[in-house]
C-alpha cells in the first residue's frame, strides 16, 4: 500500500506509510475539473517563492520572513531530516505553538515526504502518547516551554512509552539544556546549511500521497487521524483563497493554534501563501494581544472561534487600538449566535464570514458579498461545486428539503476514511463513501446551511428533542447574559434533562426570570433549561471552542458532591436546581 515513488531506492520498506484513495472514476473527474493539479506542497511552496520572493511571508514576533527565505528554511527542515535517517513516509508528530519555526518544520517535513502529524498546544501526555502510538510515529517536534509548560518532560516520557520514537526534538529558546540531554535533541540538529540542500536526497513526493495527518476534533478519547492529500488539500486551500478574494495585499492574522485545519487552510496561512500575502502569528487570542498587532501589521483579515469573536465584541470599547484595516472577521468552529453575529460589523468595523469546516474535508463559506441576513443567519455554502451534501434522517433517508437532518458530504476534498480506524471509518462513512458528518443542519432555499448542531449534544428529554443552540440563542438574546450553553444531565426519570450554563453580564439575573424569559420567546416548554448555572468562565478544547463534553463532566461531578454532602460548595458558580 506503500508509494514507492516516495521512497529512497534500495531503502527497506517504511512501515505504515498513510494513504488516501477515491474511486478511480472520482479521481479522473476531479483532475479533469482542475482540482487537483498534480502539484506537490513542495512544489506549490517552491513556485509561491519564485513569484514572491521578495516579500514578507511570515511575522511572528520580532521575526520577518521573505518568501524565499521561508523556501530556503524548509529545505533546510527537509534535508536536516533526511540526514539524520527519517525517512519519507514515517511520521512526525508536530506540536509547536504559534511561531515561525512551525511553517519550517511543516513544510520542510511535507517537501521531504516525512508525513508531520498535527497536536494542538494545549494537548497532554494522555494526548500525545495516544497520538504517537496512533500514528507509530518516529519523531516528536515540541517547544521547551509554552505558557508555562515545561513540553520536555513530555518528550522525555514519550520516548520512554512509546518505543517507535527515535528522536525528541526540542524548538526554542531553551536548546542549550535541551542538547545536554541524552533525550532531547535542539532543531538545529535536524537542519542542514544551504550548501548540503543542495546534494540531500530530496525527492519530490507523488501528489496524490499523503501530506499530512490531522487530528479529528471528535470528543471522544482516542484520535482519529485524518490523512489530507497534496492534490486535495491545494485544492481546498486554492479554492479558498479566491472566496476570501486574497491579494498580495492582504494580510492574515492568526490568532487560533497554528496548526488547527481553520486557520490552516480555510483560507488560513497555506491560503494567504496561495495568494502571496502576508501571515502574522498571534501568541494569543486575548484582545489586548491581537488588537496590537491588528494595528502594527495592518492586519486585514482574521480567523476566530465563537467565544473569541466574542471576547473581542466585548473589549472594543476598552480599547483605543485602530482596527480600520480589518476587512474580514472569519467566525468558525462552533455555532455563532445570530445575535452575535449582528454585532461583529457595527462593533468591528469588518465583514463576518462564518465558516462551517470540518478537518475530514467540506468547508462551508458565506461569501463576502452575501446579505447580512444570509451573513448572519447562515453557516455560508460549500467551496466547490462537486461537493456533494445529503441531509438524512436517523435511517439515512433524504429529508425533505428544508428539513434538519443529518449532514452527510463527499467531494474533491473530503476524505474516504480516517487513518488505519476500521472500525471509526465503518461507523463514519456510508458504503458509497459519504463521510457522516454528525452535525444537523437545514439548507436555506439559495443553498446555504444552517447547522443545528452535533447530533451527540442533543439532549434527549424524555422522547422530546432539545436542540441546545436553539436554546443558546434565546438565552443570550437577554440583555444581561453574555453567554450561555445548555448541555444534559442524566435523569433517572426522563433520561436526559437540560442544564443551562450562563455567564452573566453583571448583576444577577435571577433563574426563575431567565426561565420566564425563555418562555415568553414562544418556545415549547419543554425546551426550558431544567437547572441554571452560574459561571465566570467555560472550560474550552485546543482550539478554543466551548467544550459541552468538560460541562456536562463537571454537572456530574456537582451531583455526585450534592449527594456526597449535604452543604455543596462549588466555587465560582452557584446553581439553580428547581425541576421544572
Ligand atoms: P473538527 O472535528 O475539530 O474538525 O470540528 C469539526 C466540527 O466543528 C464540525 O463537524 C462541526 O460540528 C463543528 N463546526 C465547525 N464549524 C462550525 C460552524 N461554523 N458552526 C457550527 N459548527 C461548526
Ligand atoms: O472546526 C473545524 O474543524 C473547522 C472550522 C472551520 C475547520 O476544520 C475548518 C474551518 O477548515
Amino acid at each position: 500500500m506503500s508509494d514507492t515513488s516516495t521512497m529512497p531506492a534500495g531503502d527497506a520498506p517504511v512501515a505504515g506509510v498513510p494513504t488516501q484513495v477515491w474511486p478511480p472514476a472520482d479521481a479522473a473527474r476531479y483532475r479533469e475539473a482542475g482540482y487537483w493539479q498534480g502539484e506537490s506542497i513542495g512544489q506549490w511552496l517552491r513556485a509561491r517563492a519564485a513569484t514572491y520572493a521578495g516579500r514578507t511571508a511570515v511575522v511572528g514576533g520580532d521575526v520577518r520572513w521573505t518568501y524565499a527565505r521561508l523556501d530556503r528554511e524548509a529545505d533546510r527542515v527537509a534535508a536536516g531530516f533526511l540526514a539524520r535517517g527519517v525517512r519519507p513516509g514515517e511520521r512526525v508528530v508536530v506540536q509547536l505553538p504559534n511561531i515561525p519555526e512551525f511553517f519550517a518544520v511543516m513544510l520542510g517535513l511535507i517537501r521531504a515526504g516525512i508525513v508531520p502529524v498535527f497536536a494542538l498546544p494545549a494537548h497532554r501526555q494522555t494526548e500525545i502518547d495516544n497520538i504517537a502510538a496512533v500514528s507509530g510515529a518516529v519523531a516528536y517536534v515540541m517547544p521547551a516551554v509554552h505558557d508555562k509548560f515545561d513540553y520536555r518532560t513530555l518528550g522525555r516520557a514519550l520516548r520512554t512509552a512509546q518505543a517507535t520514537v527515535r528522536h525528541v526534538v526540542v524548538v526554542g529558546a531553551d536548546v542549550m539544556d535541551a542538547a545536554d540531554d541524552g533525550v532531547l535533541e535542539p532543531l538545529s540538529a535536524f537542519l542542514r546549511d544551504d550548501a548540503d540542500v543542495s546534494t540531500a536526497r530530496i525527492v519530490d513526493p507523488s501528489p496524490s500521497s499523503v501530506a499530512f495527518l490531522q487530528l479529528s476534533g471528535g470528543s471522544t478519547g482516542l484520535s482519529k487521524l485524518i490523512p489530507r492529500t497534496h492534490d486535495d488539500y491545494l485544492y481546498s486551500v486554492r479554492a479558498s483563497a479566491a472566496i476570501c478574494e486574497l491579494t498580495p495585499e492582504s494580510v492574515y492574522l492568526v490568532v487560533l493554534p497554528v496548526a488547527h485545519n481553520f486557520p490552516m487552510s480555510s483560507p488560513g496561512f497555506l491560503g494567504a501563501l496561495d495568494a502571496g500575502a502576508c501571515t502574522v502569528l498571534s501568541p494569543s487570542p486575548a484582545p489586548d494581544v491581537a488588537f496590537g498587532l491588528i494595528e502594527r501589521e495592518r492586519v486585514t483579515i482574521a480567523a476566530a472561534v465563537p467565544p473569541v469573536a466574542l471576547m473581542w465584541l466585548e473589549a472594543r470599547d476598552m480599547s483605543s487600538a485602530d482596527l480600520s484595516s480589518l476587512e474580514v472577521l472569519q467566525v468558525g468552529g462552533a455555532k455563532l449566535t445570530p445575535a452575535v453575529a449582528a454585532r461583529v460589523t457595527p462593533t468591528l468595523g469588518a465583514t463576518l464570514q462564518q465558516v462551517f469546516g470540518m478537518a475530514e474535508g467540506l468547508v462551508n463559506y458565506t461569501r463576502l458579498g452575501d446579505d447580512t441576513e444570509t451573513i448572519c443567519q447562515t453557516q455560508g455554502r460549500p467551496i466547490s461545486p462537486d461537493d456533494e451534501l445529503r441531509i438524512v434522517d436517523d435511517h439515512d433517508v433524504p429529508v425533505a428539503r428544508g428539513a434538519v437532518g443529518h449532514l452527510q458530504t463527499r467531494g474533491p476534498y473530503t476524505i474516504r476514511g480516517y487513518y488505519q480506524n476500521e472500525a471509526a471509518n465503518a461507523r463514519s462513512f456510508t458504503e458509497d463513501g459519504f463521510y457522516r458528518t454528525g452535525d444537523l443542519v437545514s439548507l436555506t432555499d439559495t443553498g446555504y446551511l444552517v447547522v443545528h448542531g452535533r447530533a451527540t449534544d442533543q439532549i434527549n428529554r424524555g422522547g422530546e428533542k432539545v436542540s441546545p443552540e436553539e436554546v443558546e440563542d434565546h438565552l443570550v438574546a437577554h440583555p444581561g447574559v453574555r453567554d450561555a450553553v445548555v448541555v444534559s444531565v442524566p435523569d433517572d426519570y426522563l433520561g436526559e434533562r437540560a442544564c443551562a450554563f450562563v455567564i452573566l453580564r453583571g448583576e444577577r439575573v435571577a433563574p426563575p426570570v431567565l426561565k420566564a424569559w425563555i418562555r415568553g420567546r414562544g418556545l415549547a416548554a419543554y425546551k426550558v433549561p431544567d437547572q441554571i448555572v452560574y459561571v465566570d468562565a467555560f472550560p474550552f478544547t485546543g482550539v478554543g471552542k466551548t467544550s459541552r463534553k468538560d460541562l456536562r463532566g463537571a454537572l456530574r461531578e456537582l451531583a455526585a458532591q450534592r449527594n456526597a454532602d449535604a452543604t455543596p460548595s462549588a466555587p465560582a458558580s452557584s446553581s439553580d436546581s428547581t425541576s421544572s
